[in-house]
């Protein structure tokens, strides 16, 4: 593997948990652009342009782009997909209200710019939410691709940011473990 940057985007509803993922992933202070929400989306902040981060894995520097969940933010999506070999589409394991809203995101990134892409179900670490391989029957995915994580957990999340990368690269990846 080379020393190339690998550019991924980090997308999916509001409050999936993609400036969270970032932020455990990332070596860097992410740059992030939340702002006070201005409407109400069950929490307080919402991310308002990108979030940006950059980590290394087995010596590759990856770079993470994370799109903004609100609808009114959507023109970011061909901007922030540019240019990236692959997609991480986070749902929240206690919201499937936003899966209709995810699969239309998935839709739109992946006919404009067919990269691979696995779906990430967040907060498994909390009771009662939906599973990976409930996930994937709704989306009607391969199990591979589908994959449960807790985005405040940077372990769990590097097992998630594996996963992505071995569909992008076709190799295995070691990860910091
Ligand atoms: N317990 C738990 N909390 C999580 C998990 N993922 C995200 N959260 C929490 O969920 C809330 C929303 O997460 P964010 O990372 O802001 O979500 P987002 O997808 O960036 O949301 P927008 O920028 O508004 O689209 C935060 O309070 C996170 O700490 C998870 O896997 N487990
Ligand atoms: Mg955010």
């Amino acid at each position: 593997m080379g020393e190339r940057p690998l550019k991924l985007v980090v997308s999916g509803p509001v409050g999936a948990g993609k400036t969270t993922f970032i932020q455990s992933l990332s070596e860097i202070p992410v740059v992030e652009t939340d702002e006070l929400a201005t409407e109400a989306i069950g929490k307080e902040r919402t991310t308002v342009a990108l979030d940006f981060g950059l980590l290394h894995l087995d010596g590759v520097p990856i770079y993470l782009f994370g799109t903004p969940g609100q609808e009114r933010f959507d023109f970011m999506w061909d901007v922030l997909v540019e240019g990236a070999l692959g997609l991480v589409l986070l749902v929240a394991g206690d919201n499937p209200r936003d899966y209709p809203r995810a699969r239309h995101i998935l839709e739109y990134l992946t006919s404009r710019h067919p990269v691979p892409f696995v779906v990430g179900v967040t907060r498994q670490d909390l009771p009662r939410v939906w599973t990976p391989e409930d996930v994937a029957d709704y989306f009607a995915l391969p199990k591979e691709q589908v994959v449960g994580l807790n985005a405040t957990s940077p372990t769990s999340a590097t097992l998630a940011l594996i996963r992505i990368l071995e569909l992008v690269t076709g190799e295995q990846w070691q990860g910091a473990f």
